[in-house]
C-alpha cells in the first residue's frame, strides 16, 4: 500500500506568519517520512500557495516565504474532491494530485478561524484538528465564553465592545466595563496569539486599551483581571470511542516580571517556564483535567486543544480560554504537556495525522 500523502500547510496572510513557520518547521522535522509522504505547502504573505522544499526544516528561523508572481487562482479547488494545486517558487502551477490529509499549521484570521477548515470541507479533504465550528468559536473569545458558560464551566466576568457600541455609545460601554472593577484586560475578540492585549487601570488607560485592541479587531473584549496562578492542560482526542484525554496540568510562569503573558513571552520560551505536573492539590488537578475535557467537548473540538485556567488563591478554578490551535513547536506548552504525560512530540504528530485519516470528511 502506498503511503498516505500529508500536506502540511503553513504561513498565511496574517501577522503571525513567522510563528506558523516555526510550528511547521517542527512538524516537518518530526513527521515520520517512512510512514507518510509529506508535501509542505506555504501560503505566502500575498496569499499565494507555494510548494516548499520537502526535505528541510522549513524556514525555522522565521523567515518569509518567497514572494511569487502568479496570476489567476492562488488555489485551484479540485473538481474530483481531492486534488490540490499550488505553485512552485518559480510560479509554475503544480498539480499536487490527491492528498489524503492536510495538516494546517497556521494562526489567526483566514487560518485557525475555520476558514481553511471550510475550504477543506468543500474540497472533501480530511484535515488535522478541529472543524469549522470549533475553530470559529475558539477564535472568537466572546462566543467562546458563551459556549463555555452554557456548558456550566466557570469563566471570568467580561464585557463585549462591538464597533457600533464604541462609536455611538462609548460612555455607556465604559460605565458597563467599569462595573468589572479595575484593573481590566482588554483584548481583540478574534486576534490570534496575544497581540493587541493590554491592561488598563483607569478610565484613560481603558479608552487607550480599547483603541489599541481595535487596531486588531473592531470587536473587543474587556475582562476582569483574575488574580491567580496560570495552569494549562492539553486535551487530545482518542483514536477509538473513548472520550478525549487530558494531559497532566502544567503551571506557566512568565519570567522577568512582565505584567502578563504577552506575545513576546509566548514565543520566546526562555521568557516563560513550565512546571509539569503543576504543584497543585491532587483533587484540584483532577477537577481541572475534567473541566478541560468538558471544554473540548463543549466546542466539539477535534485533534488537540490547549485549555488555560486560573487557580485563585482561594482555591477556585476559572477557565480563561481554550485554544484549538495552540503553539505547536516541539517546545510549545501543549506538546511539552503531552511529552511529560508520556506522549513524545513525534508520537503526538503521528496521533493527530492518524485521527484525521480515521475520520470521514463531511458531517460527523
Ligand atoms: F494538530 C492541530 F490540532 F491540528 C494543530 C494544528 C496547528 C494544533 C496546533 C497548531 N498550531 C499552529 O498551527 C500554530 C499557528 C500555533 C503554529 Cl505552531
Amino acid at each position: 500500500m502506498s503511503k498516505p500523502r500529508v500536506a502540511v500547510v503553513f504561513g498565511g496572510r496574517n501577522s503571525e506568519h513567522a510563528v506558523s513557520l516555526m510550528g511547521a518547521g517542527s512538524v516537518l522535522d518530526a513527521i515520520d517520512r517512512t510512514k507518510y509522504e509529506v508535501i509542505p505547502i506555504g501560503i505566502a504573505q500575498d496569499g499565494r500557495w507555494v510548494l516548499a522544499a520537502s526535505d528541510q526544516r522549513y524556514a525555522i528561523e522565521g523567515g518569509e516565504l518567497p514572494a511569487v508572481d502568479t496570476s489567476g487562482a492562488a488555489l485551484a479547488l479540485p473538481t474530483d474532491g481531492s486534488s490540490l494545486v499550488a505553485y512552485d517558487p518559480g510560479s509554475i502551477p503544480v498539480e499536487l494530485g490527491s492528498v489524503d490529509v492536510v495538516f494546517p499549521v497556521m494562526h489567526g484570521p483566514f487560518a485557525e478561524d475555520g476558514t481553511i477548515q471550510g475550504l477543506l470541507e468543500m474540497a472533501g479533504v480530511r484535515y488535522v484538528g478541529s472543524g469549522v465550528l470549533a475553530s470559529a468559536v475558539g477564535m472568537d473569545k466572546a462566543y467562546m465564553k458563551t459556549v463555555l458558560a452554557a456548558a456550566g464551566l466557570p469563566t471570568g466576568a467580561y464585557v463585549v465592545v462591538r464597533d457600533r457600541d464604541w462609536r455611538l455609545n462609548r460612555e455607556c460601554v465604559l460605565k458597563e466595563a467599569e462595573q468589572l472593577g479595575y484593573p481590566v484586560f482588554v483584548k481583540p475578540a478574534r486576534a490570534g496569539s496575544s497581540q493587541g492585549i493590554s491592561k488598563a487601570h483607569d478610565r484613560a488607560s481603558l479608552e487607550e486599551a480599547v483603541e489599541f485592541a481595535r487596531r486588531h479587531d473592531p470587536k473587543v473584549l474587556i475582562e476582569a483581571a483574575i488574580a491567580g496562578r496560570e495552569i494549562e492542560c492539553a486535551v487530545l482526542q482518542s483514536l477509538g470511542d473513548e472520550p478525549a484525554a487530558a494531559s497532566l496540568p502544567g503551571e506557566v510562569r512568565v519570567e522577568g516580571g512582565q505584567e502578563f503573558f504577552d506575545f513576546e513571552a509566548k514565543y520566546y520560551p526562555d521568557q516563560m517556564s513550565l512546571t509539569v505536573p503543576a504543584d497543585i492539590p491532587q483533587e484540584t488537578g483532577e477537577e481541572l483535567r475534567a473541566m478541560a475535557v468538558r471544554a473540548f467537548e463543549a466546542l466539539e473540538c477535534e485533534g488537540l486543544a490547549r485549555v488555560d485556567f486560573f487557580y485563585t488563591p482561594d482555591g477556585r478554578l476559572i477557565l480563561n480560554e481554550i485554544n484549538t490551535m495552540p503553539g505547536f513547536t516541539s517546545l510549545s506548552v501543549a506538546p511539552q504537556l503531552w511529552a511529560a504525560s508520556g506522549l513524545s512530540y513525534p508520537a503526538l504528530v503521528d496521533r493527530l495525522v492518524q485521527l484525521a485519516l480515521s475520520r470521514s470528511p463531511g458531517l460527523r
